[in-house]
């Protein structure tokens, strides 16, 4: 598919919010299972003292956010994590490392062994964890590891505001590696960075035009972190939150689209927009990465009230 106008994706943002709605549920019910929401499971593997300078991020060396720092997780330390994750409905595991990037040496290989654990109970693997040669990539994947998650957060004009200590072509070079070793590519934003509507629609154009287009994409809202540069930020209007979500809905049909970070500050009603713009995939578990997410059991109980219903992954089920 040919990289879509930044006009063009202006005019589906820009329609009447219920042609908005109704045109990502043709999408999204010719594509997916529309009854069907992927439930993921964070786990941080390695937590805080980052070396890169990203300003909202509670891990990150640079601010003083009082966060905890945790040495790497020991494999069985991770595969206990991820047995109760199952336990708890989750199908795929994601594991985040407070990482620039990766280096080769015991710490990599000790992930290797967690990824080999997590993929043989039969679930998911995801990894985060920062920039990657295409060797390192490589190994991940014969570890078990099905995906990788980076994010481009934001316009390529408004990273530079939120980050000095990599450039958004680090990023793009990080997901064609990945890409190139055979994992899927999990590649969202988060809004609420002080960036513009344009610059929202730009992160959409820059993710519809990979080629192919990101396997998953996740949609955070940001969580506001005492002694980062965006602690005060203000909250994203909750109606362009939905109109982005139906955007990118509409722009990748295959894609999965994750609601994110930022659910503990949504209403019930909010969420449910959300899925009905074509949102089909959360993280269950009471914490994300170090910040805290929804309660399990209340997650439950909204899919339960709204007739919807865990499925195993998130993939589009219709060719076509
Ligand atoms: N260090 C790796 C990296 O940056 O790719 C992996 C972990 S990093 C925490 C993963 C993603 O979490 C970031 O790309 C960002 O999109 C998201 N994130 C971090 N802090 C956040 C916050 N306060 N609110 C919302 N999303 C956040
Ligand atoms: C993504 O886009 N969001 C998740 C996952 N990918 C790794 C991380 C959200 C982190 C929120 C801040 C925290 O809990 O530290
Ligand atoms: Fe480090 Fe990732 Fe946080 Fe940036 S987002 S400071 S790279 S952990």
């Amino acid at each position: 598919m040919p990289t879509p106008t930044l006009e063009s994706i202006q005019a589906i943002y820009d329609l009447p919010f219920t042609t908005l709605i109704f045109r990502a549920q043709q999408v999204h019910q010719r594509f997916h299972d529309p009854a069907g929401v992927q439930l993921c499971t964070l786990q941080s593997i390695k937590t805080g003292r980052c070396g890169e300078d990203c300003k909202y991020c509670p891990q990150s060396a640079h601010y003083n956010t009082g966060l905890e720092e945790v040495p790497l997780m020991d494999p069985e330390a991770i595969l206990t994590a991820a047995r109760a994750a199952q336990a708890e409905g989750a199908s795929r595991f994601c594991m985040g490392a407070a990482w620039r990037e990766v280096r080769d040496g015991p710490q990599f290989d000790s992930v290797l062994t967690a990824v080999s654990g997590v993929a043989s109970l039969g679930l998911e693997v995801c990894c985060t964890l920062g920039m990657l040669t295409e060797g390192q990539a490589g190994r991940l994947k014969e570890a078990g590891c099905s995906v990788y998650n980076h994010n481009l957060d934001t316009s390529r004009e408004h990273y530079s505001e939120i980050i000095t200590t990599r450039n958004y072509d680090d990023r793009l070079h990080t997901l064609a590696r990945a890409r190139s070793a055979g994992l899927q590519l999990c590649s969202g934003g988060i809004l609420g960075l002080g960036e513009s509507v344009t610059d929202r629609l730009k992160l959409l154009q820059e993710l519809a035009g990979l080629d192919p287009q990101p396997d998953s994409v996740p949609i955070n809202a940001l969580v506001p972190t005492a002694g980062t540069p965006l602690a005060d930020s203000a909250p994203v209007d909750p109606f362009e939150f939905v109109r982005v979500i139906a955007t990118a809905r509409i722009l990748m049909p295959r894609a999965a689209v994750r609601l994110s970070a930022g659910r503990t500050a949504m209403s019930d009603e909010l969420q449910a927009l959300c899925f009905i713009a074509g949102a089909n995939s959360i993280f269950l578990g009471e914490k994300l990465l170090t910040t805290p997410n929804p309660e399990p059991s209340a997650d439950l109980r909204l899919l339960a009230r709204l007739g919807l219903h865990p499925i195993a992954s998130a993939h589009a089920v219709a060719v076509g």
